[in-house]
């Protein structure tokens, strides 16, 4: 039922205004506005744009606009060449954390002695490059782009603490948590950092609602995109190309809708790692799209590209149009166990399964566990009001009676009807996971 739900949509996500076919849409629709002249695609390739425009089967009136960067044909992967030391700030305790690469991976199991937020000690990170020390006195937000009905404008911390605050519970989701799986469990291969389930955190975010300060800015009624950027270093891909600094489009309805410019975490000022002195927050949006170390927000009256919504962040593959999906936007559904790979249990003793379950798309209905590696299905206990964008946590008493290896399965149910299913259909960057994880554990006698 959620194979052939997902041919037809293969984006996961349901209503509007992010709907996958309103995306797709929008996504031929800018496609169009490039090809008039409309549409700016700075620092993306431009036979990148046209490989786009040629798989919608888009018109072939091509404009002889500027030319765009050079860029290779095929990205290596969205990891930067391995760094000796990682460029995160925080203390990394491999009892927390599992280092790849530049990020850093939460281990799900550490997470039982956390509440239903995520503390910053067990925030996973994920970095293009490395972590940048700013100073909040002498840094400024500039907004600016043809979108305003004025000139460009900077806000400071203090002027933006004087906006109406506000807050929200939500999850951070690396677009490939869970990547890792489509190897182990699938035997494929996709690029990219090989996350297991822990490359996702919860946290309550302060600061102020992205549609105030762009009201506060001029917001012209021609606006269409905004681009917010980071202040972090170029990225560089590894083979040397220079993408520039890390920026992805974000359709003006998502950011008039739900979005957030965060300068707390958990009620502490954003920590150098998480965005200081500000990041955006697109509730239960791929990780990519809440950019850290905000340096400028570029408003458009056209349509705009970059690396990060033309090559990463679409699914291309064969279940996928040869000019991939249209860009990611809504997370998918998963179900962790707070346990490590290989858990020791022991028979004639009741241990208490415990684990997490989220959805981009709604709130988490139920959750299914198997500890026969799927014979038979016990319903989870949930332990948190299921609300959307942030997890669930959920329970079930299991009395091992066979000593041997076993396998654990958690299957999610979201308020959309969603399950997870058994397999997800490959695609070549290894994004949106939402199969049901076979968790290996051990009972001894
Ligand atoms: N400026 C900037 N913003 C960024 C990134 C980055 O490397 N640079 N990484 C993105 C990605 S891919 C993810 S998954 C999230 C991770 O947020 P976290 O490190 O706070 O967990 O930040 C996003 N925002
Ligand atoms: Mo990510």
């Amino acid at each position: 039922m959620s194979d052939s739900r997902r041919k037809a949509n293969p984006v996961p996500g349901g209503a509007p205004p992010s709907s996958p076919s309103s995306e797709a849409s929008y996504d031929r629709r800018r496609l169009h506005q490039w090809l008039a002249g409309e549409a700016r695609a700075d620092g993306v390739a431009r036979r990148d744009v046209l490989r786009l425009v040629a798989a919608a089967g888009l018109a072939a009136a091509v404009p002889a606009g500027p030319a765009g960067l050079a860029a290779p044909a095929a990205w290596a992967g969205t990891s930067a060449t391995a760094a000796p030391a990682p460029g995160i700030v925080k203390p990394l305790p491999p009892e927390r954390f599992t280092v790849r690469g530049t990020n850093a991976e939460t281990r799900f199991e550490s997470l039982a002695a956390t509440g239903h937020t995520t503390p910053v000690s067990h925030f996973f990170v994920r970095n293009h490059t490395t972590t940048p020390r700013l100073d909040a006195d002498t840094w400024a937000l500039r907004i600016w782009g043809d979108g305003l009905t004025g000139g460009p404008r900077e806000f400071t911390l203090d002027d933006l603490k004087r906006l109406p605050s506000a807050s929200r519970t939500a999850f951070v989701e690396c677009a490939g948590n869970g990547r890792g799986f489509f190897a182990t469990q699938q035997g494929q291969e996709v690029s990219g950092t090989a996350w297991t389930l822990g490359a996702i955190g919860v946290a309550r975010w302060g600061g102020v609602r992205l549609a105030d300060v762009l009201r506060a800015a001029g917001l012209s009624r021609r606006a269409v995109d905004v681009m917010p950027r980071g202040l972090d270093a170029d990225y560089i891909t590894a083979d040397g190309t220079d993408l520039g600094r890390v920026r992805r489009p974000l359709p003006l309805a998502k950011a008039l809708d739900d979005v957030i410019l965060a300068y707390e975490m958990n009620g502490e000022p954003l920590p150098p790692d998480h965005g200081y002195p500000l990041r955006l927050l697109a509730p239960s949006w791929v990780g990519i799209a809440s950019i850290k170390w905000l340096g400028d927000i570029e408003v458009s009256a056209g349509p705009l590209y970059s690396p990060w919504n033309t090559d990463f962040y679409r699914l291309y593959g064969d279940a996928y149009p040869p000019q991939g999906s249209a860009p990611l936007t809504r997370q998918t559904l998963k179900s962790a166990f707070e346990l490590p790979w290989n858990a020791p249990f022991s028979t004639g003793t009741r241990h208490r399964l415990t684990g997490r379950a989220w959805s981009g798309a709604g709130a988490i209905a139920r959750v299914d566990v198997s500890t026969d590696a799927g014979t038979t299905w016990h319903r989870a206990r949930l332990h948190d009001t299921p609300r959307r964008a942030t997890w669930t946590r959920w329970s079930l008493p299991w009395r091992p009676t066979t000593p041997g290896p076993t396998t654990l399965l958690a299957r999610a149910t979201d308020t959309t009807g969603r399950v997870q299913p058994e397999t997800t259909p490959h695609n070549t960057q290894g994004y949106l996971f939402d199969a049901v994880v076979r968790h290996a554990v051990t009972v001894g006698d």
